[in-house]
């Protein structure tokens, strides 16, 4: 029996299942004080009354991503538990600043991807049917300074909750958050999921491992597990370090007089810019097909941070070469040059497009970075 074929086993209480089995035109598996039925997993479903809502599990749900896809995936009314890791300092305003909203509406659970017993403990007390695995040390530069922390968060990580899957929810489906920056180096362009992988730091190499481990519990266990390699997405709740963010940041403040320049590194790469909120639906959409598959997600559009700071300023009637200074501290040890994809396989099998263009990207950033800091001057 191929368990991937759109459907999902469930497990009833006897009860159940005796309204249920002369009328449901489902495949009745097991009977003994419970059983399990195969139903569709395409949308929740209500069972002789018995709503069926799925459950999914987040990690890095106070991330950029882990918030705009907690809001889909609570649109779309499942219920969402999510990973938090714990700090010495809580400071639950700044810390779950990106969810802060949605806070009573999500089930957090403290556990952290460096503890495999602490991640065993969260799967085995509550039955998920969909993972999405978001978690990671994500900033590239960073990955140069301590590489050996990013290996480990995001290898062993992927590792720890693929085998606790294994042990205690094999069917529960399984999204892994892959990168363009594992192309690196790029061997063709446009990239497809068929281009070689050559990544150019640490992060990219920790991304390359966490893929193939994706890959490797699917065919070893025939567990649904899927990867998205994602091109750069971005949007008002993008952390501040990353150079979209810094750019509209910082632009607005110097329109505001808070700040008088910019330091950048190289304006000369090259990124496929796309809005995180369009990106979260094609995770969703991958782990609702028959199969477990690997697609890319981006625009198929490029451009320079050079071309970023010019619309980003410009937003503001300003010229960015009076403001931003080329610093060698932003230059990496590495650089990954340029990077596009081809999104064609997510369009035909997900039939997902991306709605948000790059110029409506950008201005929505310098707005909202605009209104964020002139609420600073009152
Ligand atoms: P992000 O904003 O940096 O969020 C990262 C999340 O991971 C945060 O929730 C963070 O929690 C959590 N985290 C980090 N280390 C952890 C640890 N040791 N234990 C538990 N949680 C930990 O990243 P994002 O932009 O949302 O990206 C989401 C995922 O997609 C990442 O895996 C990233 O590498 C990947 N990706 C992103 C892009 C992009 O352009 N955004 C593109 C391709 C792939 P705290 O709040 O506690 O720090
Ligand atoms: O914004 P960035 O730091 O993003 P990067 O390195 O492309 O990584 C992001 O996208 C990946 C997907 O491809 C994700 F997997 C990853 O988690 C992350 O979300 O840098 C973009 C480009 C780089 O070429 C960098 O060298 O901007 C260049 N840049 C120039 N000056 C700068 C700066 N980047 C940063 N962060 N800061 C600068 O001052």
């Amino acid at each position: 029996m191929d368990l991937h074929a759109d459907h999902k086993l469930v497990t009833l209480t006897k009860e159940i299942c005796e309204g249920l089995i002369t009328k449901a035109p489902l495949s009745r598996l097991d009977t003994v004080d419970s059983c399990e039925f195969l139903v569709p997993t395409s949308k929740n479903m209500s069972l002789n009354g018995v709503e069926m809502i799925k459950k999914a599990l987040i990690t890095g749900i106070t991330g950029q991503d882990g918030s705009h896809l907690t809001e889909h995936l609570l649109g779309l009314g499942y219920e969402v538990h999510g990973i938090v890791r714990r700090v010495a300092l809580e400071d639950p305003d700044n810390r779950f600043r990106r969810i802060s909203h949605l806070l009573d509406k999500v089930h957090l659970h403290a556990a952290s991807l460096e503890s495999y017993p602490s991640i065993f403990s969260v799967i085995s007390r509550h039955e998920v049917d969909e993972c999405y695995h978001l978690a990671a040390q994500s900033f590239v530069a960073e990955s140069f300074s301590d590489g050996f922390s990013t290996m480990n968060v995001n290898i062993n990580g992927t590792h720890y909750l693929l085998a606790a899957l294994k042990e205690l929810r094999q069917h529960c489906r399984f999204y892994f958050a892959g990168s363009s920056e594992m192309f690196g180096k790029v061997r063709e362009t446009p990239q497809r999921e068929t281009t070689p992988f050559h990544p150019r730091s640490p992060y990219g190499i920790s991304k390359v491992a966490g893929f193939e481990l994706t890959r490797n519990y699917r065919e070893a266990y025939g567990m649904f597990c899927a990867s998205g390699l994602l091109f750069n997405h971005e949007g008002p709740r993008r952390g501040f370090e990353f150079v979209t963010r810094k750019i509209t940041n910082t632009a607005a403040r110097i329109k505001l007089g808070l700040a008088s320049e910019l330091r950048l590194g190289n304006l000369d790469a090259k990124r496929d810019w796309g809005h995180a909120a369009d990106y979260v639906r094609a995770m969703h959409l991958m782990l609702q097909q028959p199969q477990p598959d690997d697609f890319i997600v981006a625009t198929g559009e490029s451009h320079t941070v050079r071309e970023f700071c010019e619309r980003a300023f410009g937003e503001l009637e300003l010229d960015y070469r009076d403001y931003v200074v080329v610093d060698d501290r932003f230059y990496r040890p590495a650089e990954v040059d340029q990077l596009v994809g081809d999104a064609s396989k997510a369009r035909e099998i997900l039939n997902w497009r991306p709605t948000y263009s790059f110029e409506e990207l950008v201005t929505e950033m310098v707005q909202s970075d605009l209104e964020a800091n002139s609420r600073t001057l009152t």
